[in-house]
């Protein structure tokens, strides 16, 4: 293995101790798919709805086991941290479907190392270490989950689940060690649905992940924005992530270069929450072909599209977008 599938395998990260907890919520996992209403108040249902809770370093799932096709999934931060979801679909290895277990017992130990040595400035060992982990592990495939948000959020993001057994994850770091490795770590099983998949909803604004970066068609307003990205390219960028799509503020006292240097996991001092400035919300990494929904609260004034790639400016993959209006919205 080389250096570089090392690093994109410390990218991909690891897992711990599975603490989904399904609790009763109100959530329609198993209705029918359709298009929800949408009012300028209240989050869309598209598609079956699954909702998902952190109280701090925690993932809450309202079901662990939900039918596939068009998911919503509606993502409370409760927490004072900055956190993200990331669905990740489990391979099947010499006929054995891999679970979020495995990624326990086999991945997360050595990503764990790795990145203690890392954080020791032992960036060498690290790597070494990082060269144990099981090959199966690049066989994870990204369909998506909620962009990076901040303390006390909620946002949401829309994406076709296929049938398959998800893990699903949150690798911000808390004193330089992954929110992963503390419990932020969660299985799902999605069954096959009778019925096909429901088409991915539009939305008023438009954001096109292209080679050259985000393309964005519409004017966010303020309230409850859904945006529609439709992912076409799958460049692996130096971090060996592909682009995904971040909404975060920026108020006058936030720096947009130390920003963008935080969204880079190679660097021991960042990723880490608390994060330089409030995200909102977005929608996690796709393959190109695919496309998903997220929708975010947002209020007057400046934000900016941003991935988590080094160097995102450069790249056109940091957009600043204006939300017009001179009152502050209610929570
Ligand atoms: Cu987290």
């Amino acid at each position: 293995m080389s250096k570089a599938t090392f690093k994109f395998l410390f990218l991909s990260l690891l897992i711990h101790s599975c603490s989904s907890a399904p609790d009763s919520q109100d959530a329609t996992t198993e209705a029918e798919p359709a298009v929800g209403e949408s009012a300028p108040e209240s989050w869309p249902d598209y598609g079956n709805v699954l909702n998902v809770t952190t109280n701090q370093i925690d993932i809450q799932l309202s079901d662990s086991i939900i039918m596939s096709g068009l998911t919503t999934v509606r993502y409370v931060n409760k927490s004072s941290m900055t956190h993200f979801i990331r669905f990740e679909k489990m391979p099947v290895v010499d006929g054995e479907q891999k679970t979020v277990n495995d990624l326990v017992e086999e991945i997360d130990p050595i990503f764990a190392e790795g990145m203690s040595l890392i954080n020791e400035g032992k960036a060498e060992e690290g790597m070494q270490a990082f060269g144990k982990i099981p090959a199966w592990f690049g066989q994870l495939e990204f369909v998506g989950g909620i962009g990076i948000i901040g303390p006390e959020s909620t946002a949401q993001a829309t994406f076709n689940l296929p049938p398959g057994t998800y893990t699903i994850e949150c690798y911000i770091k808390s004193n330089g060690v992954f929110h992963t490795s503390q419990g932020m770590v969660a299985g799902l099983v999605a069954e096959q649905s009778d019925s096909a998949p429901a088409s991915i909803p539009e939305a008023d604004v438009v954001i096109n992940v292209n080679e050259d970066g985000y393309d964005m068609q519409g004017n966010p307003a303020a309230g409850l924005q859904s945006f529609r990205v439709n992912f076409h390219t799958s460049t692996v960028h130096e971090n060996f992530a592909m682009a995904d799509v971040n909404v975060v503020r920026l108020d006058d006292s936030t720096n947009p270069n130390a920003v963008q240097v935080w969204m880079n996991w190679a660097d021991p001092n960042a990723f880490g929450t608390p994060a330089p400035a409030m995200f909102v919300g977005g929608i996690q990494e796709m393959p190109a072909g695919n496309s998903g929904v997220f929708t975010v609260r947002l209020e007057p004034g400046e934000y900016a599209l941003i991935a988590e790639v080094p160097e995102s400016n450069a790249k056109g993959l940091f957009k600043r977008f204006t939300v017009p209006g001179a009152s502050a919205m209610a929570e």
